[in-house]
């Protein structure tokens, strides 16, 4: 039986990937670096240090971790400033009105991201009450796909896994929650996100309706 829901932030409830773009690439363009939105994809839901590294791979280039963790803190600098602008008309679109109804709903509610900056996002969001417990970048030691952000947030909550729905919009975020034995949404196109239980294209097609039609078992 369903009792409770996992989101993701970051693709799910609010679009950072843009921001997250903007940010990877002033320092990109700062180290001489080849960067673009193709590689910003594969960026999606893993560790800002899983990223940098991503992205010297991408350069053929290696640096020390010292100097590694340096430009990620500069890259990070960049990201949370441009987080200043985010307001509460930063949903994407559906993602306020799932929440909301799964709040009414009495549903058990956490977060799950990989971000460090996820309670700051919350925060310009105004979506803390939306959330029983917090799961983020420092809650965890081993990032997705490793599905321990999720059975973090499946234990605060006091569920077992099978009672839970995870929603993301990462390849590597749908192989955590499967590898911990959760049931997922995945929110974006079928050659990303095909491996997941249910898939939309959109937040705003994901309505309680729609989940509970198709885990009407679980229900
Ligand atoms: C998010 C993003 C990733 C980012 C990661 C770490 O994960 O999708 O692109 O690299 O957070 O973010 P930060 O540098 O803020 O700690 P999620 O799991 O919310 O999608
Ligand atoms: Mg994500």
């Amino acid at each position: 039986m369903i009792k409770g829901f996992i989101f993701d932030l970051d693709g799910v409830i609010t679009d950072t990937a843009e921001l997250h773009y903007e940010a990877w690439k002033a320092l990109a363009d700062e180290m001489g670096w080849d960067f673009d939105y193709q590689v910003n994809d594969k960026l999606r839901g893993i560790s800002r240090m899983d990223s940098i590294k991503v992205i010297l791979e991408h350069n053929n280039t290696s640096l020390e971790e010292d100097r590694l963790a340096e430009l990620a803190t500069k890259k990070n600098d960049i990201y949370v400033a441009s987080l200043e602008n985010m307001t509460p008309d930063d949903y994407l679109p559906g993602a306020r009105e799932l929440l909301t109804h799964l709040r009414t709903e009495g549903y058990n509610v956490a977060l799950g991201s990989a971000s460090k900056n996820a309670i700051k996002v919350l925060a310009q969001l105004n979506a803390n009450i939306y959330f029983d417990v917090i799961g983020d970048g420092n809650s965890v030691s081993k990032s997705k796909p490793a599905p321990d952000i999720f059975l973090y947030g499946a234990d605060k909550l006091k569920l077992q896994p099978e009672e839970c729905i995870v929603f993301e919009d990462a390849e590597s975020g749908v192989d955590a929650a499967k590898a911990g034995g959760f049931h997922s949404v995945g929110i974006g196109p079928e050659e990303r996100l095909g491996h997941a239980d249910l898939r939309f294209d959109s937040m705003s097609e994901a309505t309680l309706f729609e989940i509970k039609s198709h885990f009407k078992d679980l229900f």
